[in-house]
């Protein structure tokens, strides 16, 4: 493939994918570090709904002291590269992240989706609205709107179906570029995105510290701390715009 040249590619539509590799040099581990493992219990386990149901308390206790840590930590060039892009880039662009920190945003990011949710809120089950929550939830406070003590994390959990799919789907298939950043290609449906993009033609990129699992299916791969690798790609196309 030849390279990321805006005009010679007649680039205008854009789709970014984002994963935890975009908010490690943040300081916030990465799922699969550490082996996946949280006080010895699998992320995979503590991420359910059915974890939730077994022992509230574990898993209130795991999300209190993320949304804790989330707010102590600053967005790097990374997002600061990204954030750039959003307020300079005049054609569509959608960063689609898996995320449940606010870094994008934090760094001046606009056009964002959280399609994992976020830690800043909290989601109440029994009148279904979501406030922004940056404190504990493991005392079982009052939903702001309706009173309930029924509010939970607001994250997708697994076997749970993500946010806005058909935004998502909507933005892939008009793009002419999907990029995706420090994510694993692990975990579906957003793993599957870059076959989706490719069989509609779209081109493909990736920026990644290692390989993801589905690296063989970008156009192309570009290897090194997002902190570094973002900020030179973003320079690279905004520098090619028509
Ligand atoms: C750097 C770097 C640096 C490091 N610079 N890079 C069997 C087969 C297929 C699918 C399934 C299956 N069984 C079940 C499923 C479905 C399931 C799934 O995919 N499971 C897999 C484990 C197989 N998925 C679901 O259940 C999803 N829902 C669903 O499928 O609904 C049905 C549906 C079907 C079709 C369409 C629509 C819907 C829900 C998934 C929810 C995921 N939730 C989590 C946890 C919530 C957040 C939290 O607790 O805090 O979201 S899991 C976790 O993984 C988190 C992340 O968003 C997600 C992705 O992780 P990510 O971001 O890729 O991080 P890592 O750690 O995996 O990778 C880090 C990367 O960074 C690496 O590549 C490094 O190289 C890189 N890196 N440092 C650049 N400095």
């Amino acid at each position: 493939m030849g390279d990321m040249n805006g005009k010679s590619n007649g680039i205008r539509n854009i789709v970014i994918l984002t994963g935890a590799g975009v908010s490690a040099e943040s300081g916030i581990d990465t799922f699969r570090d550490g082996g996946g493992l949280w006080e010895q219990h699998r992320v995979e386990d503590v991420a359910t709904p059915e974890a939730f149901e077994r022992d509230p308390e574990l898993v209130l206790r795991f999300y209190d002291m993320r949304r804790e840590a989330i707010q102590t930590k600053e967005p790097n060039p990374a997002h600061d590269a990204l954030a750039r892009l959003d307020r300079e880039w005049s054609g569509e662009l959608l960063i689609v992240t898996q995320n449940v920190d606010d870094l994008h945003e934090r760094a001046g990011a606009r056009r964002v989706l959280h399609m994992h949710g976020e830690h800043l809120n909290a989601w109440c089950t029994a009148c279904d609205v979501r406030s922004r929550w940056t404190g504990t939830l493991i005392e079982r406070p009052a939903c702001p709107e309706c009173g309930e003590a029924a509010l939970r994390p607001d994250i997708v959990w697994f076997g749970e179906m993500p946010y806005r799919m058909d935004e998502i789907f909507t933005a892939i298939r008009e793009a002419d570029l999907f990029v995706s950043i420090g994510t694993s290609g692990a975990v579906y449906p957003a793993a599957g995105f870059v076959r989706d993009a490719k069989s509609l033609g779209v081109e493909t990129l990736e920026l990644n510290l290692e390989r993801s699992q589905g690296s063989h299916w970008f156009d192309e791969t570009r290897l090194g701390p997002a902190s570094s690798i973002v900020p030179d790609w973003v320079e690279e196309i905004l520098g090619n715009r028509d």
